[in-house]
């Protein structure tokens, strides 16, 4: 079975003040591409992104939710306001969130039932430190993250997962071509429907290096961070499928 391939845009907590430019010129690429396009700009911008996004086939989606509807948690968002706003997908368990705010795999899991219950695609994010890759527990980490953050029913539900090595995240470096091919081999294994899940690379991914990673068999789609703030950095990737 083919899987489609997404290419999605992670701008992190960064704000464009060209992001109408941004989406004028990303939707003709859009529009032509082998891949579904996701942009999951912060919070503040996803309704104004909506809005740009719209008649263009670029989807929209957010960086975490609350895994609660509503109630007193401030200053966050729930899966329902996400999906009010017109957004589609949203990103789950990004290393920046499991370091910076202890989010654990049940967590993820309890957002990603929350994502789900709204109506959302949960992007699932799973990777190893450099330190659990050179002990060799990479797989082993990684099917620990999956198996505590998918929700247990998820052989008939739509979701993503994107494999990103703690280590290749923004720093420049990106894991080799054949590390990335064994662990895409070695998450689709563990999924509970291994033939439609979407498998994402994530990790400094570029126009350079976009199309090499982007022919592996296990390979769906990619989540880019910085390279997606630029308009042509993130329309070559694209064109790379
Ligand atoms: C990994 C990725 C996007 P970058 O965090 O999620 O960012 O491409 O900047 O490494």
């Amino acid at each position: 079975m083919s899987r489609r391939k997404l290419i999605a845009g992670n701008w992190k907590m960064n704000g464009l003040s060209g992001a109408l430019g941004y989406f004028s010129e990303l939707a003709p690429v859009a529009a032509g591409a082998s891949a579904d396009v996701l942009v999951c700009p912060p919070a503040t911008l996803i309704h104004a992104a909506v809005q740009a996004c719209a008649g263009t086939g670029i989807r929209v989606g957010g960086q975490d939710c609350h895994a609660q509807d509503h109630g007193a948690y401030t200053g966050d968002i729930s899966a329902a306001m996400l999906r009010d706003c017109g957004a589609t997908h949203v990103i789950l368990g990004h290393s920046e969130r499991r370091a910076a705010h202890g989010e654990t795999d049940g967590d993820v899991r309890a957002k990603a039932v929350a994502a789900l219950a709204a109506g959302l695609v949960p992007v699932i994010c799973v990777g190893e430190t450099l330190a659990e890759r050179e002990a060799g527990r990479a797989v082993e980490v990684v099917a620990r993250q999956l198996a505590g953050s998918l929700p247990e029913n998820s052989a008939i539900l739509d979701l993503v997962i994107a494999y990103e090595p703690v280590w290749a995240i923004g720093t420049g470096r990106t894991a080799s071509a054949a590390d990335v091919a064994a662990m895409h081999a070695a998450i689709r294994e563990r999924l509970p429907d291994p033939l439609t899940t979407c498998i994402l690379y994530g990790g400094s991914v570029k126009p350079g290096n976009a199309r090499e990673l982007l022919s592996l068999a296990d390979v769906d789609g990619a989540l880019v961070g910085g390279a997606s703030l630029d308009a042509a950095d993130f329309s070559a990737i694209i064109e790379a499928v």
